[in-house]
C-alpha cells in the first residue's frame, strides 16, 4: 500500500514508518520538525540522541534496503498538504502530526492557540485534501483516551446508546476533556465524523491511552534508528518520566494523591494497533472509534511498580507526592472498554517487572544526557493556585 505518515519524525511516527516500510509498503513521511523546535525553545532534549530525519532515512535504507520518502512542511499549510496528497495518492494516511502535550497547551495563551491551530486546522486541511484527491483513502487518526475525561460511568468505544424521554439513539460518547490539548482532539473527532457523514470519507479514530517504552523491533536494529524519548515536564509522559527519575535518583513525581487512573500501552502495541487498523480499513462513509490501550493503572500504582523494579536493579527510588499542577480528579471511577482492537487480533505486551527492568536498563545507557532542571512542573492549569506550595523549579 501507499501509506503517508503525518508526524513521521516523532516518538511514535518514526517507528511506525519503519514498521510499514519493513512490511514492504511504500511509505512517505510529512513532518515540520516542530517537536525538535519546541525542545530547542525550552533548552531541553530527547533522552535518546536522535539523528536528523535525513540521517535516519539513510540509515534505514542501509539497514533494510527500503526507501522512505520525506516531505518537510506543516499540515496547517493547506496548499503544501494538498500538493503532498496529490503527489503521493495514499491509500492510508496515519495522522500523528499534532502538538501532543497537555502541559504545553496550558502554558500560555500563545501555546494554547498554537496547539489548537496546529491540530484542528491541520486535520481540517487533511480532510479537504482527502476529499479532493483520494476519497477512498483510509484515515487512521491518533486521538486520545483523554477526550472522554473521567466520567462516573463506563467509557464505551466512541459511541453510547442513550434512552431519553422514551426514545433511543446511538450517539457520540459525551466528552469532558481535561486540557486544551485534549480538547483539540475532541474538535478533530467532530470534524472527522462530519467529513465521513457528509463526504463519505472513511476514518478510524484511535483513542490512544498514555504510551510508554523506548524500543521497537526496528529501532533496536541500529543506534541511528532510535526514536525520541522525552521525560521533561512538557513532553514526557508519566511512566517514561518515572523511569528516568528512578535511574537518576530523582523522587518520582506523583501529582497529588496519585489516584488518577488512565489507560496505558507499550509503544510496540501502538505499532500493532495502527497496523491492525490500516490492514482492516473502515468502510466508505464510516467513522470508527477504537479505544487503544491495553491496561489501566493509577499514577500511584505506576510509581510503586517503578520503585519495585528499580529497587531490584539497585536504585534507591523514592516516591514523592507533589502538589498537583493540573486541575483533575485525583480519585475517581474509571472503566473503559477496549475490545475492538483485541477482536482484530491485538496481542498486548503487558507491563511487568521484566519489561520495566529492560526500559530502566536502556535508560541507564543515556542517563548522562538527562537535563534535571526540566523535570519538575512549572506550568499550572490554574496559575492562580498553588504558587506558594510548588517546589522550586526553574522555568525550562
Ligand atoms: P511527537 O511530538 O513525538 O510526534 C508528533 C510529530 O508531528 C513530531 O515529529 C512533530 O514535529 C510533528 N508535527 C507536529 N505538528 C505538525 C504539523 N503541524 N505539521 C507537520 N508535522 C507536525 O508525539 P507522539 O508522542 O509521537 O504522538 C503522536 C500522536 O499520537 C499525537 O497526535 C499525539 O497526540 C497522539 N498520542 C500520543 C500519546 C503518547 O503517549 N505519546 C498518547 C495518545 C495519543
Ligand atoms: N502525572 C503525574 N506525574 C507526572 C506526570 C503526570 O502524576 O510527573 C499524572 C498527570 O497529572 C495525569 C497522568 O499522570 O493525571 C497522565 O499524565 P501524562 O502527562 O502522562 O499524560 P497526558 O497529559 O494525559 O498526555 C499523554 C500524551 C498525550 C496523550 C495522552 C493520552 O502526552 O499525547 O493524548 O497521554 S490520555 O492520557 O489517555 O489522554
Amino acid at each position: 500500500m501507499r501509506i503517508l505518515i503525518l508526524g513521521g519524525d516523532g516518538y511514535l511516527g518514526w517507528p511506525t514508518a519503519m514498521r510499514f516500510s519493513a512490511r514492504g509498503h511504500e511509505v512517505s513521511i510529512v513532518d515540520n520538525f516542530s517537536r525538535r523546535r519546541w525542545h530547542l525553545e525550552h533548552s531541553t532534549d530527547s533522552l535518546t540522541p536522535i539523528r536528523s530525519l535525513q540521517e535516519r532515512v539513510d540509515a534505514w535504507r542501509e539497514v533494510s534496503g527500503h526507501e522512505i520518502k520525506t516531505y518537510v512542511g506543516s499540515i496547517e499549510d493547506g496548499e503544501f498538504l494538498d500538493s503532498v496528497i496529490a503527489e503521493v495518492l495514499p491509500e492510508a494516511v496515519v495522522h500523528y502530526g499534532e502538538q501532543p502535550s497537555a502541559p504545553y497547551s496550558m502554558k500560555s495563551r500563545k501555546t494554547a492557540v498554537e496547539t489548537q491551530y496546529t491540530n484542528v486546522i491541520g486535520t481540517l486541511n487533511l480532510l479537504f485534501a482527502m476529499r479532493d484527491h483520494v476519497p477512498d483513502c483510509h484515515l487512521v487518526k491518533l486521538g486520545t483516551m483523554g477526550e472522554y475525561g473521567t466520567p462516573n460511568i463506563d467509557i464505551e468505544e466512541g459511541f453510547i446508546e442513550i434512552e431519553h424521554k422514551g426514545r433511543k439513539d446511538t450517539l457520540p460518547f459525551p466528552k469532558v476533556p481535561g486540557s486544551l490539548y485534549h480538547l483539540s482532539k475532541v474538535h478533530d473527532s467532530h470534524n472527522i465524523h462530519f467529513a465521513c457523514r457528509t463526504w463519505g470519507l472513511r476514518a478510524t479514530d484511535l483513542n490512544q491511552g498514555v504510551v510508554y517504552g523506548i524500543e521497537t523491533e526496528e529501532t533496536a536494529q541500529d543506534e541511528r534508528l532510535v526514536t525520541r524519548f522525552d521525560y521533561d515536564q512538557y513532553f514526557g509522559t508519566v511512566l517514561n518520566r518515572f523511569c528516568v527519575q528512578a535511574v537518576i535518583g530523582h523522587p518520582l513525581t506523583v501529582y497529588g494523591e496519585g489516584g488518577q487512573t488512565r489507560g496505558f500501552l507499550n509503544i510496540r502495541d501502538t505499532l500493532q494497533c495502527v497496523e491492525l487498523a490500516v490492514n482492516n480499513p473502515a468502510d466508505l462513509g464510516e467513522f470508527r472509534v477504537f479505544n487503544q490501550f491495553t491496561e489501566q493503572f493509577s499514577v500511584r500504582e505506576l510509581a510503586e511498580l517503578v520503585q519495585r523494579a528499580g529497587t531490584e536493579l539497585g536504585y534507591d527510588v523514592e516516591v514523592r507526592h507533589f502538589p498537583n499542577p493540573r486541575v483533575e480528579a485525583e480519585s475517581h471511577y474509571y472503566n473503559a472498554a477496549n475490545t475492538k482492537l483485541r477482536d482484530l487480533g491485538l496481542k498486548p505486551h503487558y507491563l511487568g517487572d521484566e519489561l520495566l527492568r529492560s526500559i530502566l536498563k536502556t535508560i541507564e545507557r543515556y542517563k548522562d544526557r538527562v537535563i534535571e532542571r526540566a523535570i519538575l512542573p512549572t506550568t499550572k492549569w490554574n496559575p492562580g493556585e498553588l504558587v506558594a506550595e510548588m517546589p522550586a523549579a526553574s522555568e525550562g
